[in-house]
């Protein structure tokens, strides 16, 4: 079958690639040649996933799905959450967006978080959501090279490397979107 993922994040493309099975064809924006911004105006993680389906749905009826993804830290009441991407303040990146989250925890001990995907799906004009957690703790430092956004400083519970000193299929072996996707590849075999 063919799916639309609905992302303009290229390393999540990259993540879902390589743990599509092979009877899913997954198009991507790109194939598509979409490039207009996609909304993600909701004060949810789930929201924005089922916001931007919404969205690309206007465009295309094809199966569509759309990940949306949050870092949650106790010590900060859940911040950055919903608003991850944009943490440090628009226009700012990744490495912006660690600093701040660094700097706000420094010299505090309690650095338990989690990482939190939400799947949106359409099929056959049926909305599902899918939601995948990873539980681990904010490092004091930047560690690794591997990865994107906050996988430098996210150490998954149980390990001793950063999600950024791990492969790619050894965070996709463990990883929130992993989670998210192993349900709805699960679903869709089901319907099918
Ligand atoms: P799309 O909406 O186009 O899918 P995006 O990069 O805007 O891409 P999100 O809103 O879901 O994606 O991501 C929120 C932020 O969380 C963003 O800064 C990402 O870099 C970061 N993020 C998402 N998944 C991550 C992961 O697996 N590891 C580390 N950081 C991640």
């Amino acid at each position: 079958m063919e799916l639309i993922f609905a992302t303009h994040n290229q390393n999540k493309l990259l993540e879902v690639q390589a743990l599509m099975p092979s009877h899913i064809t997954l198009i991507s924006l790109q194939d598509l040649g979409f490039e207009e911004d996609i909304p993600e105006t909701s004060g949810t993680i789930a929201g924005n996933a089922i916001q931007k389906v919404a969205y690309l749905k206007k465009y295309y009826d094809l199966p569509i799905f759309a990940d949306d993804t949050g870092l949650l830290v106790d010590a900060l009441g859940g911040e950055p959450g919903v608003y991850s991407a944009r943490y440090a303040g628009e226009g700012k990146n990744s490495e912006d967006n660690m600093n701040l989250l660094l700097e706000k925890l420094t010299d505090n001990n309690h650095r338990d978080a989690r990482f939190v995907t939400a799947i949106a799906l359409d099929l056959n004009h049926k909305q599902t959501l899918f939601e995948g957690i990873c539980e681990g703790s904010i490092l004091k430092e930047k560690k690794g090279s591997q990865g994107f956004g906050y996988d430098p400083i996210f150490q998954p519970k149980g390990f001793h490397q950063s999600f950024a000193e791990m492969s790619q299929t050894e965070k996709g072996a463990i990883s929130h979107r992993a989670k998210a996707l192993f349900q709805l590849i699960a679903y869709l075999r089901d319907v099918n």
